[in-house]
Parts: structure tokens; sequence; C-alpha cells
């Protein structure tokens, strides 16, 4: 049982809703802290193999860090909130099997951060995303300053960055950031979707081919290629590379069990 967060798991797929109703969802200690302990328990469930992460409630996915908790904190724990979060947010990122953000509304400085260490985000149209933080005097210290670049481009981030403009759903799509935008009501049957798309293949070859995506980012294109090449061979020792294919040859679809 979570205090900050409402977690269920249903036909193999985890949902983590951030639950802070009184905040907008903001993401105080408590809250992360509790959400490192969800994603050890999504990692060690076998059954599990999708994660949505969303925000309770109808206006907010997250409405960045706890500022009513900041307001109070010295550089050094300001340093320590960082590197607890940094810690959680790049283990939700390592996680084996694919993880999708629901943008259900408000997804600002740190909600906009969490949403990018997951590896797709689908947007409601009432979405707005943001970087606030050198309007609070600090800068986005949960990823934001390193995810959003690569994600968006240099130039890109640098403007949402610098300027805190905060932009809505059909803008954040434009530019890359989210990977679609539905209705509200269609939000999360519109993720479920896409992780049906992702689970028919095999489970291994896609977090093979997520790891690589990750590892390769940090690195030249050279040892990039080096490293698929590499995970390449792996996935050529595995049951599921025979029955991929021996389905393909069969004319029938693959059952990767
Ligand atoms: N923190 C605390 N309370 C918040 C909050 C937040 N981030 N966002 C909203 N709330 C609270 C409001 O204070 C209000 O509380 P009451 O007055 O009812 O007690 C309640 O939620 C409802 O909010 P509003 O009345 O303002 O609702 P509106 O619809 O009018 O506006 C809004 C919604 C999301 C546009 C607005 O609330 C807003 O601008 N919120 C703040 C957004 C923001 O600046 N977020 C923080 C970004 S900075 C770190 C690493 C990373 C970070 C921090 C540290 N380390 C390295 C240590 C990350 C920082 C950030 O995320």
């Amino acid at each position: 049982m979570y205090e900050h967060l409402l977690y269920e798991v249903a036909d193999g797929i985890a949902t983590i809703s951030i639950n802070n109703p009184k905040s907008l969802n903001a993401l105080d200690p408590a809250t992360i802290e509790e959400f490192g302990a969800c994603i050890d328990e999504v990692a060690k469930d076998k059954a599990v193999k999708a994660l949505i992460v969303t925000g309770a409630g109808p206006k907010s996915f997250v409405a960045g860090a706890d500022i009513s908790k900041m307001v109070l904190m010295s550089a050094e724990e300001g340093a320590r909130f960082a590197a607890l979060a940094d810690g959680f947010f790049s283990k939700l990122e390592a996680l084996p099997i694919v993880t999708i953000a629901a943008v259900n509304g408000y997804a600002l400085g740190g909600g906009c951060e969490l949403a990018m260490a997951c590896d797709i985000r689908i947007a409601s149209e009432n979405a707005i995303f943001g970087q606030p933080e050198v309007g609070l005097g600090i800068i986005p210290g949960f990823g934001g300053t390193q995810r959003l670049a690569r994600l968006i481009g240099k130039g890109r981030a640098k403007e949402l960055i610098l300027t805190t403009d905060r932009i809505d759903a059909n803008e954040a799509y434009r530019i890359g950031l989210v990977n679609k935008v539905t209705s509200k009501e269609e939000l999360i049957d519109t993720c479920k979707a896409m992780i049906g798309r992702v689970l028919k293949n095999g489970p291994f070859a896609v977090a093979v081919a997520k790891s690589c995506i990750e590892s390769g980012m940090d690195m030249d294109l050279k040892n990039g290629l080096k490293l698929e090449a590499d995970a390449f061979g792996l996935t050529f020792a595995t049951e599921e590379k025979k029955e991929g294919m021996t389905a393909f040859l069969e004319k029938r679809k693959a059952n990767f069990g």
C-alpha cells in the first residue's frame, strides 16, 4: 500500500498514478521514495509486461516538485533530493519492459521530466508541458536539461527551459515531445492499444532494442553500432528468434508465450 500513489496490475499492465490531490500531484521526497519502491515492485513482478505512469484526478499529471517542501531545503538537502530522484527516474528508464507516460494534464518541471523518463508519451488534449524551474531560481534537476535536449534537440530545449513557456499537447506533439495526442476519455485505452502492439513482439528482443537505444544515445555512432552488433548476436541465440522466424515461414502469428 502506498500513501502517495495508486498502484494496480491488470492483464499484465501495471499502472502507477501519482496521487497528491492537494498539490496537483506535486512530487515531494516521500512521493519520490514511494515511486522508487514501486518501480522495484514492478521490476520484480514477472507478471508485469508493461507500465503506464499517470496522474490521479482530472487535471494534472504532475505539477512538478513540491515547492512548499523545496522552499525549506538547504543546498545539501537539495542535492540529496536530486540524487534520490535521479536514481529513481533512471531506474524507471532502465526497466526492461515498455513504459508509457499517460499525460493527463499539467506536466510541469519534474512532471515533464518524469514523462521524459518513460519510453513513450501519450498526452490528452488538456495536457500542458513546461519547465518553469529557472523562474523559481533553480534549474531542471530531475534530468530535464539532459533528456529534453536529447528528445527535442538543443535549440528547442533551450527555448523551453530558458523562457519557461508552457506548451499545449498539440505543440508538444509538433516538436516531438509526445508521441500522440488523444481525447481525455481515450487516453488510457490509447496507451493500452500501443502496449498491445509492443506485447505481440518478442519480449527479450523488445528489452534488448530498448536498452540499445538508451545506451547508444550516450555513445558515438561507431560504438553504438558495435553495441548493436553484439546485442544482435545475442538475439540469434534465443528461442524467441526461432519462434518468430518459424512463425513467419509457416504463415502464422508468432507465439512468444
Ligand atoms: N508544489 C506545491 N504545490 C503545488 C504545486 C507544486 N509544484 N503546484 C500546484 N500546487 C498546489 C497549489 O499551491 C494549490 O494549493 P492550495 O492553494 O489549494 O493549497 C493547489 O495545488 C492547486 O493549484 P492552483 O490553485 O495553482 O491551480 P491552478 O489550476 O490555478 O494552476 C498550475 C495550476 C499547475 C498552473 C499552478 O498550480 C502552478 O503553476 N503550479 C506550480 C508549477 C511549478 O512551478 N512546478 C514546479 C516546477 S519546479 C530538484 C530537482 C528537480 C526539481 C526540484 C529539485 N533537486 C535537484 C533537488 C524540480 C523542480 C520543479 O519541478
